[in-house]
C-alpha cells in the first residue's frame, strides 16, 4: 500500500491546533458539497450480531434488517458483538493516552515518508491536495507476521495487548458478518468469505481530530468510500463527526456508545454486484472538543481475484464490475485525487 510522495510529512495537526491562529490554506475544503452549519441525523439500523452466531429464532428478522441497511445507507450499528463495554473503553483509552503524549514520544513511531504505516497524517501526493484535520496511527494488524512491531506504541503499556485482543475478536466477527451478508441474500454462506480468504489483511487506524478553529471550512477526513470488504468503526463515545452521503445529502451518524459501526467497503460492493452499497463518508470537525475513533479495514487477500458472485449477475442486473486482484493497489492515487477507486473497475 505504498504511495508516491511529492513532499515530506506535514506537521502534526495537533501542533497546528495548539499553536492557534488561522489554519494553513491547504486544509480548506474546496468541494462543491460544502460544510453546512447543521445536518440531519441518519437513521442507522441496529443489528444484533448474537442472532447470527446461534440458531436464534430472530435470525431471519436480523438478516432482513442487515440486508436493508447495507443496501440502502451501507452501514449498520452492530450490538451484542461479544465485547464488553469496559474492553471497548480500554481500546479508546489506550488511543487517547497515546495522542496525549508529547510529540517526541509519538514520533518514535512516525511513518516513513514513503510509507503509510505508523504515526503521522496525510501523505501529500499532489500540490493541490486538500489536507485532513487529523493525525493518525496506522498499523497493519493481520496477518500477524506482517506486523511491524517497532511502530506499535510501547506506551501506554497495555496498548499492544489491547489492540491485539481486539484484532483476534474482529477476525471472528468478520467471518460472521460476511457469512450473514451472504445469507441475507439467500446465497451460499461462504460465497463472500471464500473471496475474502483465510489470510486476509486487517489494518487498524486510530484517528485523532483536535478541535479545529474553522469547522465551517475544514474537514477531519475528506469524502471517500473504503477500499475494504467491510470496515469496523469504534466511534468516540461522546463526540460526533462522521457523516454519510445518502440520496445526495450528508447526514450525521449518531453515536451508539458500545456498538460497532460496520460499513460496506468497495470490495463487498463489487462482490455483491452492487446490491450492497459502499457509502461515501467524511468527517466534520468542531471547535470545542477533540474526537478519537478507531477504524479497522478488512481487506481480502491480495492475490485472490474478487468479482461479482455469479448468482447476483442476471439479465435484469447485468455484471457491474470486472474481476480484480489487489484492489487496494488502485486505492490511494485515486483517493487523493478525489476520484472513486471503484469507478475504475465499473463495466
Ligand atoms: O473517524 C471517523 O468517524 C471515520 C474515519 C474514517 O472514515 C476513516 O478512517 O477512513
Amino acid at each position: 500500500m505504498a504511495e508516491t510522495m511529492v513532499e515530506p510529512l506535514s506537521k502534526p495537526v495537533q501542533e497546528l491546533a495548539s499553536n492557534g491562529g488561522e489554519p494553513p490554506e491547504r486544509y480548506i475544503y474546496r468541494g462543491s458539497d460544502g460544510i453546512a452549519p447543521s445536518f440531519p441525523l441518519l437513521e442507522v439500523p441496529v443489528v444484533d450480531l448474537s442472532c447470527f452466531a446461534s440458531s436464534s429464532p430472530l435470525a431471519d428478522q436480523e438478516l432482513d434488517k442487515l440486508r436493508l441497511a447495507i443496501s440502502s445507507c451501507g452501514c449498520f450499528q452492530a450490538i451484542n458483538h461479544g465485547m464488553s463495554n469496559s474492553f471497548l473503553d480500554q481500546l479508546r483509552d489506550v488511543g487517547k493516552t497515546f495522542f496525549a503524549y508529547p510529540t517526541e514520544e509519538k514520533q518514535k513511531y512516525s511513518r516513513a515518508v514513503d510509507d503509510t504505516e505508523g504515526y503521522g497524517n496525510d501523505s501529500v501526493l499532489s500540490e493541490n491536495q486538500t489536507l485532513d484535520w487529523s493525525d493518525r496511527l496506522y498499523l497493519i494488524v493481520n496477518p500477524e507476521d506482517q506486523r511491524k512491531l517497532k511502530l506499535w506504541p510501547q506506551n501506554p503499556e497495555s496498548f499492544r495487548d489491547v489492540l491485539h485482543e481486539y484484532t483476534v475478536k474482529l477476525k471472528i466477527l468478520t467471518e460472521l458478518v460476511l457469512k450473514a451478508m451472504a445469507k441475507s441474500l439467500n446465497l451460499e454462506e461462504n460465497c463472500f468469505f471464500d473471496q475474502y480468504g483465510e489470510e486476509a489483511s486487517m489494518i487498524a487506524r486510530y484517528n485523532f481530530y483536535p478541535p479545529c478553529p474553522r469547522p465551517d471550512l475544514i474537514l477531519g477526513v475528506k469524502p471517500h468510500a473504503d477500499g475494504s470488504a467491510i470496515t469496523f468503526l469504534l466511534q468516540d463515545k461522546e463526540v460526533e463527526g462522521l457523516q454519510v452521503l445518502k440520496d445526495n445529502q450528508w447526514f450525521n451518524v449518531p453515536i451508539v456508545p458500545h456498538a460497532l459501526l460496520i460499513n460496506v467497503g468497495d470490495q463487498a460492493e463489487i462482490m455483491s454486484n452492487g446490491m450492497f452499497k459502499s457509502p461515501m463518508h467524511r468527517v466534520v470537525t468542531n471547535s470545542e472538543r477533540e474526537r478519537m475513533t478507531l477504524a479497522v479495514f478488512c481487506l481480502p487477500e491480495a492475490d485472490i481475484e474478487i468479482g461479482p458472485v455469479e448468482e447476483l449477475v442476471t439479465e435484469e442486473r447485468p455484471r457491474m464490475y470486472r474481476k480484480i486482484k489487489n484492489f487496494v493497489s488502485l486505492y490511494f492515487q485515486n483517493y487523493q485525487q478525489g476520484k472513486r477507486p471503484i469507478d475504475t473497475v465499473k463495466l
